[in-house]
This record gives C-alpha cells, structure tokens and sequence, in this order.
C-alpha cells in the first residue's frame, strides 16, 4: 500500500498533468484564433498526451490501494503575442514539469518506496522529450522570425502530428 506522503504528492501530479493538458488546450484556441490550425493540432495533441500522463499517476495509486483525489485545475494562461511567446511558455511549463518528477523523486528516496520507481523512470525519459520537442519548435520559430512564409510551412509541418 501507497504511503500518505507519497499519495499526497501523486495526486499533486495529477492534478499537474492535467494543468498541462488544460494550458495546451488553451494554447490551441489561441492558434485556432490565429488562423493557425497545425500548431493547435500540435497542441491539441499534446494535451492529449497530458491526460494520459495525469491517468499513469492515477492508476498507480489505484493499483497500491490508495485514494486518488482529484484537486482543483487553475485557470489557464489565454492569451499570447506570438506563436514563438506561446511555445515558450509552453518550453517552459515541461521544465517545471520536469522540477515536479525531480522533487517526486527526491520524495521516493525518502519515503524508500522502490514501488514507484519504474513509473517516475518513466517520466524522467518523458521529460527529455518533452522539453526537446518544445525547444526545438522556439529554436525554428526564432529562425523563421518574421517570415510569413515560414510560418505557414511550420504551422503545416506541425499539423501532420497524429496522436500515439
Ligand atoms: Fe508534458 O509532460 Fe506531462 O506534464
């Protein structure tokens, strides 16, 4: 069985994932307001993954039979003055995710629950993409700076993204 602390702190990360997933939604209305529907594609499946995420922590303290307690979502960011700012916020909000995985970590050890090791492992290799496919999409927004173009060729390639 899942101990108190450590129960507290999962469901903290569900409630973390599902922000996530709420700011990318939020990120995707904004690039459908902007005429841009591959980047709210882009974003529109992320949030996706971000559900899915927040469901791992939720199964795992099912599966330890303890209580999953759902907490209340903040409201999220709605407006951005670029597509480069709201890929930022969102390069930066996985760096924070990747802080929450961290502490999460730090917490195991001293709890010594081993139990949820393989699952927060699993995250720390989730992490490393998330923050890669981010950064690489401010690295091409920053070069494509002001070129229309550009920007209808990215927003293309970005809209191919399916759904794992
Ligand atoms: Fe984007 O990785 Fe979960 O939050």
């Amino acid at each position: 069985m899942i101990n108190a602390r450590m129960q507290e702190a999962l469901n903290e990360q569900i409630k973390h994932e599902l922000e996530s997933g709420y700011l990318y939604l939020s990120v995707a209305a904004y690039f459908h307001s902007e005429g841009l529907d591959g980047m709210a594609r882009w974003m529109r499946v992320q949030a996706h993954e971000e559900f899915n995420h927040a469901m791992k922590f939720f199964d795992h303290i099912k599966e330890r039979a303890g209580r999953i307690e759902l907490l209340a979502l903040t409201k999220p960011k709605k407006e951005w003055s670029s597509p480069l700012d709201a890929f930022q916020d969102a390069y930066h909000h996985e760096q924070f995710i990747t802080s929450k995985i961290n502490a999460l970590i730090e917490l195991a050890a001293k709890e010594a629950d081993f139990a949820v090791r393989p699952l927060l492992h699993w995250f720390v290799e989730e992490q490393i993409e998330e923050e890669a496919s981010t950064s690489q999409v401010v690295q091409m927004l920053e070069r494509i700076g002001s070129s229309g173009s550009g920007l209808v060729m990215l927003d293309r390639e970005l809209g191919k993204r399916e759904r794992e």
